[in-house]
């Protein structure tokens, strides 16, 4: 589908419907309980995300946009000019904004999102910020198969954009190659602009995910909310808390939902009992070491990395290469 000259294109690739039953079934017969951390986001979860970004104790979004807004001109230095710029996600255009105002001659904006409705008001504001900007809106999952268009105007090379340390919520085999599918879409020598969290202390952190005001417990506990509403699951959502702790051996947050008393929860016709004090875990943020990140993203060079003063988070541009049999990335290059 595509819309009028000059509008915003949409390149519908009709991610399968999210069966929010068989994907909580699926991780609450686990043991421990689990629940998918995309739960989260549906338009109360969204608005509750927003509201965290701008907590005290949540640090990631304020500092990364602060790197963003410092850096700005090494970072369109090394991403350079005629890029097709391709968001993983584009929820929150703010970051989006400040390398769009900053990037030389832009070929092309491509927005990759799951939600329809909130990829086209962003593509369509993006649009109507840059009128001469070909905006490419790419509704699909991510995290699957998805294939970028080409540009109309021939771009120097494709850049993605993954702000916001997403790449925290996938577990380290996942980000591993979640990261390979990401160089192969960009291509030797194409780049990726990603935020990625960092290790800091445990008060911090485990703050930034239990608020003094209790918004984040509300995100948490609207992951029950939300299974009642779509799938008519029957939580008592008031017998569940909120908790943040910081896994030391894995180098993650966890955040779990705590059963307060011994209980029982019905969803689409299957029972799952709860021992109290029993946990479903909802969410990991994995939280790396520069030297650790650099050894997941093993399909690129880190060309650069930005943080704050106080090393709290990091913005890095890499670069794809070859990385096959062991030969030397230069000679294949050459050779190809
Ligand atoms: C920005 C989606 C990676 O782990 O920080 C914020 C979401 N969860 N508070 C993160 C989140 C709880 C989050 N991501």
């Amino acid at each position: 589908m595509s819309v009028g000259a000059g509008a915003v294109e949409i390149i519908d690739l009709e991610p399968a419907a999210a069966d929010l039953a068989t994907d909580a079934i699926a991780g609450l017969v686990a043991t421990p309980k689990t629940l998918p951390c995309k739960l989260f986001y549906d338009k109360r979860g969204s608005e509750l995300f927003d509201r965290i970004c701008t907590l005290p104790e949540y640090y990631p979004t304020r500092t990364e946009i602060g790197i963003l807004h410092d850096r700005i001109a090494a970072i369109v230095d090394v991403v350079g000019p005629n890029v097709q710029l391709v968001e993983l996600g584009s929820g929150s255009s703010e970051k989006t904004r400040i390398l769009l105002d900053a990037l030389r001659d832009p070929v092309a904006y491509a927005p990759i999102d799951i939600s329809r409705e909130q990829l086209l008001e962003s593509a369509d504001r993006i649009h109507r910020a840059y009128p001469s900007l070909q905006v490419q809106a790419v509704c699909a999952d991510y995290t699957g198969s998805f294939s970028v268009p080409e540009p109309r105007r021939p771009p120097a090379r494709r850049v993605a954009f993954f702000p916001g340390s997403t790449i925290g919520n996938f577990h380290e085999r996942e980000a591993r190659h979640f990261l390979r599918r990401i160089a192969r879409i960009v291509g030797v020598g194409g780049g990726l602009l990603i935020g990625v969290d960092l290790r800091k202390s445990e008060e911090t952190l485990v703050a930034a995910y239990d608020d003094a005001m209790g918004v984040t417990a509300e995100f948490n506990l609207n992951a029950l909310h939300r299974l009642n509403r779509e799938v008519g699951a029957d939580f008592v959502v008031d017998q569940f808390e909120h908790r943040s702790i910081w896994n030391r051996e894995l180098g993650r947050i966890e955040m779990h939902l705590v059963s307060r008393v011994e209980q029982s929860v019905e969803i689409a016709g299957r029972r799952f009992d709860f021992a109290a004090g029993e946990a479903i875990r909802t969410e990991s943020a994995y939280k790396y070491d520069l030297e650790q990140f650099a050894a997941i993203a093993d399909e690129f060079r880190v060309e650069r990395v930005w943080c704050d003063a106080e090393r709290n988070f990091s913005v890095q541009y890499l670069v794809a290469e070859c990385e096959v049999d062991g030969a030397s990335p230069g000679r294949l290059v050459g050779s190809s």
